[in-house]
């Protein structure tokens, strides 16, 4: 039931607050709310002691909250923040609250801390965050379905790619395909770059006609009932060189070497060494600047990072892209992403078809 998960995602704060010394923790991260609470409106601040948890919202989103959300008690935000929760506070006897520091607005924090004058401030980093890394059996399943519907969606969109159409006109079509295979939207601006604007890692969509010869990037994820999903396929149109033949293999054995060494107990820079030694052996390390991969979630970039110098440990049930590439400027780039969950020996792999050979269209 959709209540246990929130209890258990409760619980599982409390203990991450607890000996902290606090009375309360204010979340004001829209995203962080609606993983705490179920409450998917945009108005919203969440207060959570260790007995009781209340809701934050205005008139508009009552009826809402009652329903999405009925795990909390509905405070209403009347007139301000600040001047609701002293009212809230006083009565419950509240004097130390948590906040999270990354999203309170510097003007609330100071409105807060000069209108409430006894509160106590304490800032908080990435609780809820780190929680969000390890995903629920009820995530796990959206997210398999987020997947799903990306690589359905790929596969339609191919016969739309021709000498001629727009790198534009095909985020247009693909926009479309997206939300009749079951997307509420897309994850983030898609991109399609071809021929030389390949070589953009995050080269969204122009107005430059595909020509026959390109190499074309399209990098393009959707949300589902609230989460995200992330996918990069890399065809090209009329023919392929000899080189882009090559560098595409060469992008897909680094992505294999790393989809088969992935799993819980690796460091975010471990992982993400994997592919780069395949990539950096055949002399092309410098051309692989970016990460290997980021966690998908509620948020389509989240942790846990994989990337040089990144230290988070990797576990089981976090879920994350694995995206080698490889990029020459003036030339082009090739970018293999796929999703994969992660499991206690080994990675198990959430889009994955549609690769194993250059697609020449
Ligand atoms: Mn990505």
């Amino acid at each position: 039931m959709e209540e246990d998960y929130i209890t258990r995602r409760l619980n599982n704060l409390r203990k991450a607050l607890k000996n902290r010394g606090i009375d309360g923790f204010l979340i004001s991260n829209p995203i962080n709310c609606r993983y705490l609470s179920g409450f998917t409106g945009t108005s919203v601040y969440l207060l959570i002691t260790m007995e009781e948890a209340f809701l934050i919202t205005d008139f508009r989103y009552r009826e809402q909250a009652v329903e999405e959300a009925p795990c909390f008690s509905l405070v209403s935000l009347q007139g301000s923040l600040d001047s609701t929760l002293e009212n809230f506070l006083k009565k419950k006897r509240l004097k130390k609250i948590a906040f999270e520091h990354n999203y309170l607005t510097v003007y609330w924090y100071e409105t807060l801390k000069n209108k409430l004058s006894g509160l106590e401030l304490v800032p908080l980093h990435q609780v809820v965050e780190d929680l969000r890394t390890i995903k629920d059996i009820k995530e796990i399943k959206l997210i398999k379905e987020a997947a799903h519907i990306t690589e359905n969606s790929f596969k339609k969109i191919l016969p739309y790619l021709k000498p001629g159409v727009r790198e534009e006109d095909v985020v247009l079509e693909l926009d479309y395909i997206i939300k009749k295979e079951g997307a509420r939207k897309a994850s983030f601006d898609f991109i399609v770059a071809s021929g030389k604007r390949s070589s953009l890692p995050h080269g969204v969509a122009s107005k430059k006609k595909i020509e026959h010869g390109d190499m074309v990037v399209i990098d393009f994820g959707i949300y589902y009932n609230g989460y995200c999903s992330d996918m990069t396929r890399t065809v090209a149109m009329s023919h392929a060189g000899n080189r882009e033949r090559k560098l595409y293999r060469l992008v897909l054995e680094a992505q294999k070497r790393a989809l088969g060494g992935i799993k819980e107990g690796l460091s975010g820079e471990e992982a993400d060494e994997l592919a780069r030694q395949v990539i950096f052996k055949d002399g092309y390390g410098d051309n692989f600047g970016h990460g290997l991969g980021h966690g998908v979630g509620l948020e389509v970039h989240e942790e846990p990072r994989l990337a040089p110098r990144s230290k988070i440990i990797l576990k089981n049930g976090m879920i994350s892209t694995v995206e080698p590439g490889i990029y020459f400027s003036g030339w082009g780039g090739i970018r293999i992403e796929d999703m994969v969950l992660i499991g206690e020996n080994g990675c198990e792999l959430l889009t994955g078809d549609l690769k194993e050979e250059l697609i020449v269209l």
